[in-house]
């Protein structure tokens, strides 16, 4: 199968390569900010929105999961999160006229940077089986098409409901409610591609999903490890934790196969100094290794911790620690003992000084933290690798202490929140029966499907109506092509959006497009201006309120839409539910959610209070662990790393510094040093030299699975670039075609987008 490039941007005529920057934000990150923000709202309507970013009164950023420090600045955003905002308050905007003019083949060419551009959606539109354009419809009878469609089903099973991580805890607990009446636990969401491999690993270790962390213990710590993680670009306020971790005396090791900016050096454009001085060298060390190499780093630092304990006992491991709280160590360290340095140079593609000069960090270091995203989650062995960063930090008792533990960072902005409101495809047991309980029904019990199983679901007919609350699935997704006719196969897709994206061009017979509310603007309610809650990556619970004026008058709030939706779905025989009284008056909503949910004991009074509130974490808090064997759990686990065979290449698909996942906000990678364009292949110089090819040249990238299918992306700039031999990078969502869908993580399923085998092939520039 081979995509065509998007129309307007043919082999990226424009495209300009230079050499990386080696420092993120400073003047160029404030120029950049609000020449987007200046361009989407107007000078004075991008002033106004922006002083309200992450304020005690203001909305939550609509960008990343990073928490708010407690001393917030007067403008407490980052360059990404103005575009965030900007993206979201543009006065740019999608009307029926709109539609009118653009047929669905008419969009279907168009890039993803370009639907993203036409604005925000203003009224609800229906795409009638057989037609060839979306035409406005009522509020009620988009309803009523949904109710219809779910009503024909010979299954609830046969319906599946999607959740992309920027829901407030309101609308996703009211969805995820709605879903279980209607008898399904087909919620599948953004998690399950993202950080579902974290929650596996460490709801088996410790016994809770969530890291172990809060931005105190950032500051406090000795030694932070940054691993498979691109804070300059996807969560900018974290290299201000870092630096203020670093100026109190903290070091920093950074684990990537790129030399990320925004890992080598910081300069703050909060601060005068950071505006126009050197600004703060950040990571101490920077180990470059190769694509899914990071469980063998871990395994050799922990069978350098037992060895060092070994030499001298009682000096390194934290004994009374692994007596008390855990449970496995004696198997788990015979394993560890015997890890292969030979295994372990050839995955990590280190020289092994590099390690036992990182290894002399870990053992000078009384609290360690460590940070990792998608570097870590997005490979076939993400699990195992996952388990041994957490029996690295168990060794030394880094769990539950100042200063120490785990810190998956999470991208979208609620997308932890979600989680604990239960948009789960396996929920467990107790959850079931107090949500069972407070609502008077039985919820389903058997499990659904996750994303990837969506997929498959629809493909084979199974899976007949698909309903999103925000995301852009099929951009997000794996394997695209197969994602699409999977999606076309449906007899209804609904998408709840803020903004045009090919979600919207790709839909199945019948498509729905609901348009919403957005972080930023006013929700205007019955009962007053409402309210949400948000969680983030740290489990700080706090409000989010919005000011500008809605985008368009015939928006509704996510609630509103899921309320009315289910009642009109669920009918006056289902379950007696107040859906009125939740869509006029959130603070109904979370009366209901804390009664539910543990932790959220008095929430509408705790959620009011300046910050919000912490959740509860048993292993941060306690040093509790609601595992299986009510300890933290060490674990053995085999040595893997991807195989690459002869001639061919690892590629990981990543973000530019110009998009938030599907929605491209410009053409440019600053930091990487690429400026009008996005089809470009980083790797390595000797990888080119020993295809004959040199910087500049036109590829093709084809993906390499074995199972007789073809999968191209066309058209590659090459760019010779700092990357380990052998590994090379490109930009989603335009490789995602590239993805196989039967290529994914080992129990947590997700989609392997950081290890995907290539060949290149040469192209001719007129080709
Ligand atoms: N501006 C902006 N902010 C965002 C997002 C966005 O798209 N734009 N997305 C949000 C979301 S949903 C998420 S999940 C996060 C994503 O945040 P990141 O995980 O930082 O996102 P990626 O661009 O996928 O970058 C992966 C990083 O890991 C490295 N890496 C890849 N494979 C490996 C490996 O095998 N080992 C190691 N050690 N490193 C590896 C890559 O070189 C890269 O630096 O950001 C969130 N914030
Ligand atoms: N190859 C590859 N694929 C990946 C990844 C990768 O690294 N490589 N990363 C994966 C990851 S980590 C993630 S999280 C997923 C992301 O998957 P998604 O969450 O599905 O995708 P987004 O691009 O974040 O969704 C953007 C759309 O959300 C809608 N939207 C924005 N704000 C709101 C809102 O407030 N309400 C509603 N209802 N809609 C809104 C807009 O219409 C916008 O077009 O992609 C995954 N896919
Ligand atoms: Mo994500």
């Amino acid at each position: 199968m081979t995509r065509k490039p998007p129309a307007e941007d043919p082999g990226d005529a424009r495209l300009r390569v230079g050499p990386p920057k080696e420092y993120a934000a400073g003047l160029p990150a404030v120029t950049s900010s609000l020449r987007h923000a200046g361009e989407q709202m107007g000078a004075r309507r991008s002033l106004l929105t922006l002083l309200r970013v992450n304020q005690k009164e203001g909305f939550d950023c609509p960008g990343c999961a990073w928490p708010e420090p407690e001393h917030r600045h007067r403008a407490e955003f980052c360059e990404n999160g103005a575009k965030a905002v900007a993206e979201e308050a543009t006065v740019r905007r999608v009307t029926p006229d709109f539609f009118a003019e653009h047929t669905l083949e008419d969009l279907l060419p168009r890039s993803d940077y370009w639907l993203g551009q036409q604005g925000r959606l203003t009224h609800p539109m229906y795409r009638p089986a057989g037609d060839d354009r979306y035409r406005p419809i009522s509020w009620d009878d988009a309803f009523a098409v949904i109710a219809r469609e779910l009503a024909a089903l010979d299954h609830p099973d046969q319906a599946a409901f999607y959740t992309s991580g920027r829901a407030s805890n309101e609308a996703a607990f009211l969805y995820q409610l709605f879903v279980r009446m209607l008898g399904t636990n087909n919620l599948p969401d953004c998690s399950n591609m993202c950080h579902e491999s974290s929650g596996s690993a460490l709801t088996e270790t410790i016994g809770i999903g969530k890291g172990s962390v809060s931005l105190e213990d950032l500051y406090e710590a000795d030694l932070i490890l940054v691993v498979g993680q691109n804070p300059g670009t996807n969560h900018p306020r974290m290299l201000s934790a870092l630096e203020t971790a670093k100026q109190r005396g903290a070091r920093v090791i950074a684990v990537n196969p790129l030399p990320e900016a925004g890992l080598l050096r910081f300069k703050n454009p909060q601060k005068p100094s950071g505006v126009i001085g050197g600004g703060t060298k950040l990571a101490d060390q920077f180990l470059q290794i190769r694509l899914g190499g990071d469980q063998a780093l871990f395994q050799a630092f922990n069978r350098l911790l037992l060895e060092a304990e070994d030499e001298a006992p009682g000096t390194c491991l934290d004994t009374s620690f692994i007596e008390r709280y855990t449970h496995g160590f004696e198997e788990f360290a015979e394993h560890a003992r015997k890890a292969s340095w030979e295994e372990i140079l050839q995955a990590t593609g280190l020289p092994e000084e590099e390690i036992r000069e990182a290894f002399r960090q870990v053992l000078a270091a009384e609290k360690i933290v460590v940070c990792w995203a998608m570097g870590l989650t997005q490979h076939k062995h993400s699990v195992p690798t996952i388990r041994d960063v957490v029996n690295f930090l168990l060794l030394r008792g880094n769990i539950g202490r100042p200063g120490a533990g785990l810190c998956p960072v999470r991208g979208h902005s609620n997308v932890q929140g979600d989680r604990t409101m239960g948009i789960y495809e396996k929920p467990d047991g107790a959850f079931l029966d107090a949500l069972g309980a407070e609502f008077a029904f039985t919820p389903p019990r058997h499990h659904g499907h996750d994303a990837v199983d969506s997929i498959r679901a629809m493909r084979d007919g199974d899976v007949r109506v698909f309903v999103a609350l925000g995301g852009n699935f099929v951009a997000a997704a794996p394997d695209t092509d197969l994602t699409e006719q999977a999606l076309r196969r449906c007899r209804l897709t609904v998408q709840i959006s803020t903004k045009l994206n090919r979600s919207h061009v790709i839909a199945g017979e019948q498509a729905l497009i609901l348009p919403c509310l957005g972080r930023t603007e006013a929700d205007l309610r019955p009962g007053g201006p409402q309210l949400v809650t948000v969680e983030d990556s740290m489990g700080m619970v706090h409000l989010s309120r919005g000011r500008l004026a809605p985008a368009s008058e015939h928006l509704l709030s996510e609630v509103a839409i899921i309320c009315r939706m289910a009642r009109a779905a669920l009918g006056e025989a289902g379950p007696q539910v107040p859906w009125e009284d939740f869509a006029s008056d959130y603070d109904c909503i979370r009366d209901r959610i804390e009664r539910v949910i543990p932790g959220f004991e008095d929430f509408n009074t705790r959620v009011r209070q300046p910050g919000g509130f912490a959740l509860p974490h048993p292993p941060r808090d306690e040093r509790r662990f609601t595992t299986a064997t009510g300890l933290a759990n060490f674990t053995a686990n085999v040595l893997e790393s991807p195989k690459v065979p002869p001639g061919r290449l690892l590629l990981q698909t990543l973000r530019s510094h110009d998009q938030y996942n599907t929605t491209v906000y410009g053409l440019d990678d600053r930091y990487r040093g690429v400026h009008q364009g996005r089809r470009v292949l980083f790797l390595h110089p000797d990888d080119l030299t020993e295809r004959g090819l040199a910087d500049g040249d036109l590829v093709d990238i084809v993906s390499e699975y074995g199972d007789g299918v073809e999968r191209r992306a066309p058209s590659f700039r090459t760019v010779s670039y700092p990357t380990p031999r052998g590994c090379c990078a490109a930009y989603f969502p335009e490789t995602n075609v590239l993805v196989p869908l039967d290529s994914t993580a080992a129990i947590s399923n997700t989609p392997t987008s950081k290890s995907v085998v290539v060949r290149l092939e040469p192209r001719s520039a007129d080709a």
